[in-house]
């Protein structure tokens, strides 16, 4: 059986790549962070055939051992300050994690190496937010780097840097460069899940409005479940190299508004959305929608959900979920 490693694993990606990797037969690994951490209880209830080992991108001699325990063919480092806002506030440790956590990363799996013929295959999260303020329209695997914030920056770094384990130790590192990608599993603080979270509980009257920062941003959303396919196929390659995945649509902010809305069965949306400047980010990217022709020729990959059926799902699960938690107290 192929063994995975999972960085990140109580993440949205963690969660839908460890049920991917399971259904394809691998010993999943997942290396969870922090002392008693709450998401681990719910994280082996939901799926217990993840095997959890402490460690922290932080820590080198962590990642080290925990290397050395999973004994993976492949690792998938997903794990990071993720939230961009976040990183306005705690841009060193944003940095340290998600920067540094790479070279760190990269740097364990020289020490360990893995069988003699069968060298560890790495995937890093590269992002769409690298691109930034956007030097060219749609953005491709050859498009400059301008990032908007410290988490950008910290991409950066993280994916030069494997680029550059790639060329001086030939290493069979790839990286991602994803577009965001949501689903009923996103954390509540990025912009999709509370909007469909707001538009469930306005619905069912728990909730009487919903508090914003732009909504003018334009972004390119995908589905998370299409995306993980994605980094595994990059890691089967002969090959190690870089991908944009993406769907090749863009949307504004108030545009998910509208349709999560409008799903939720509330025509006029304009009267439950209010704007507060503590939303607004120090930077913006304004603009972004990615060119995954590379990943179609080469992996053969496309995604499957487009923009309308991500924001129903969205707003069915948080309906159904809503109202089973009002119902339960
Ligand atoms: P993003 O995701 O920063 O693109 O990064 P997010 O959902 O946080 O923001 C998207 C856009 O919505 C605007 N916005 C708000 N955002 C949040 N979170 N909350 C609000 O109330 C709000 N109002 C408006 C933002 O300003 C922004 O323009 C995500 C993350 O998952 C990264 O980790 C990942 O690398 C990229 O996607 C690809």
């Amino acid at each position: 059986m192929p063994r995975a490693l999972i960085t990140g694993i109580t993440g949205q990606d963690g969660h839908h790549l460890a049920e991917f990797l399971h259904g394809k037969g691998y010993d999943v690994y997942g290396m969870i962070k922090g002392q008693n951490n709450p998401r681990a209880a719910k994280l082996q209830e939901e799926m217990p055939f993840v095997e959890l080992i402490p460690g922290d991108l932080a820590d080198l001699p962590s990642l080290v051992a925990a290397l050395q325990i999973a004994q993976p063919d492949e690792v998938y480092n997903l794990g990071a300050i993720s939230f961009v806002a976040l990183s306005f506030s705690q841009a060193e440790l944003t940095a340290n994690t998600t920067g540094l956590g790479v070279l760190r990363m990269l740097e364990a799996i020289r020490m360990v190496g893995g069988a003699q013929n069968n060298p560890i295959r790495f995937y890093q999260a590269s992002s769409s937010e690298m691109f930034g303020q956007v030097r060219e329209t749609p953005q491709t695997e050859l498009t400059p780097f301008h990032p908007r914030s410290p988490y950008g920056c910290a991409k950066v770094f993280g994916h030069d840097i494997v680029v550059n384990y790639r060329e001086s130790y030939d290493m069979h590192a790839s990286s991602g460069i994803l577009f965001n990608h949501e689903g009923p599993r996103r954390g509540i603080e990025f912009v999709t899940r509370k909007i469909s979270n707001a538009a469930a509980r306005v619905k069912l009257g728990l909730q009487h409005e919903l508090v914003m920062g732009t909504l003018d941003a334009k972004r390119d959303w995908g589905y998370a479940g299409d995306y993980v396919e994605a980094m595994w196929m990059m890691l089967q390659q002969d090959e190690p190299d870089d991908f944009v995945i993406s769907t090749g649509e863009t949307h504004t902010v108030q545009e998910f508004v509208e349709k999560a809305f409008a799903h939720a069965g509330l025509e006029d949306w304009e009267q439950y959305v209010r704007q507060d400047p503590k939303f607004f980010r120090p930077a913006e990217v304004d603009l972004l929608i990615g060119d995954s022709a590379k990943a179609k020729a080469v992996l053969g990959w496309e995604p499957k959900v487009g923009f309308d059926e991500l924001v129903k799902m969205m707003v069915d699960n948080d309906l159904a979920l809503e109202a089973a938690k009002a119902n339960r107290s």
